[in-house]
């Protein structure tokens, strides 16, 4: 069975507790119990069989806790029934009341080290030593708590646009990712903003793509810029985790600056201009810098 088949099953299970479990003697394992579950109504008539309770426990909590209770509906508590766990975790993890079927932790849970535990429960009536109800399949589900700030992937982020490029070009994505469960709460849940670049950049809370937001970027005025972005699991509501990354872009050039000649009427030699132009081309930087270097050379 796939996991996320299983985990379609613990679904069910959680939603439902205390379900009256009447089918397993046939279809045994957890199709049995879903089966089983989905038709509690339909099979009344059926007299004996699992009761279960809540079958879930909160992660990372220190606290020996009653996780919930399997118990066969002809245990009328004379304490004839004994219950025997076994399957993941079982003496280990976690502990049943052979009595009660009380089912506890031993040890805090770490749902992103196993999301779920995959266990067996028997009921044996202590006066034949048979089986009261066949061995049935059953899962714990460990519930996520956000314990794990997003972190950022592929860093450093380095990046380069063409100078005067349009408002809305794309820079880069930064990309996190959070080890919490996606499917529960907001627990990782992420949305990135910008914390420096502004009003040059901005980012899209919920790709991580940076864009340019500022017209005329010129590379000859500035040529790189430090973007640092954030991002906070919890949609960004107060009392989530949170942390920034920083993208470094830079203005690559394009030939935006014509050669001017304005300043330059005094300098009447060929030769001189074609040192201009092609100082000009080489380096890219306002011709009239280089005439005047050129005229203090010259003499002029
Ligand atoms: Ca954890
Ligand atoms: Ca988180
Ligand atoms: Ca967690
Ligand atoms: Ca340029």
């Amino acid at each position: 069975m796939s996991t996320l088949r299983v985990l379609a099953l613990v679904t069910v299970f959680s939603m439902v507790p205390g379900g009256f479990l009447s089918d397993i003697r046939d279809t045994q394992g957890l199709e049995g119990q879903q089966l089983a579950q989905g038709s509690t109504v339909l099979h009344h008539r059926q007299k004996r069989g699992w009761i279960w309770k809540q079958l879930f426990v909160q992660e990372e909590d220190p606290t020996s806790r009653i996780v919930g209770q399997v118990k066969s509906d002809s245990d009328r508590g004379e304490f004839n029934i004994q219950y025997i766990l076994s399957g993941e975790g079982a003496g280990d993890v976690f502990e049943i009341d052979e009595y009660s079927g009380e089912i506890r932790t031993l040890k805090k849970l770490d749902r992103e080290e196993k999301a779920f535990y995959v266990l067996q429960a028997q009921a044996i009536n202590r006066r034949t030593n048979e089986p009261e109800e066949p061995q049935s399949e059953f899962i714990i589900k460990v519930q996520d708590i956000n314990d794990n700030a997003p972190l950022f992937l592929n860093e450093p982020y380095l990046s380069s646009i063409p100078e005067m490029s349009p408002v809305g070009t794309a820079v880069a994505q930064v990309t996190a990712t959070d080890a919490d469960d996606p499917m529960f709460g907001n627990n990782a849940k992420l949305i990135y903003s910008i914390l420096q670049g502004e009003p040059y950049f901005s980012v899209q809370p919920k790709t991580g793509i940076i864009v340019t937001s500022w017209v005329n970027m010129d590379r000859e005025a500035r040529e790189e810029y430090l973007v640092v972005v954030q991002v906070k699991d919890m949609l960004g509501l107060s009392g989530g985790y949170s942390s920034s990354t920083t993208v470094t872009v830079s203005l690559t050039d394009v030939n935006d600056n014509g050669p001017t000649f304005q300043q330059c009427k005094s300098l009447s030699s060929l030769a001189v201009m074609q040192t201009l132009m092609a100082i000009h081309k080489h380096k890219h930087t306002p011709a009239c810098t280089h005439t005047q270097e050129v005229r203090e050379s010259m003499k002029v």
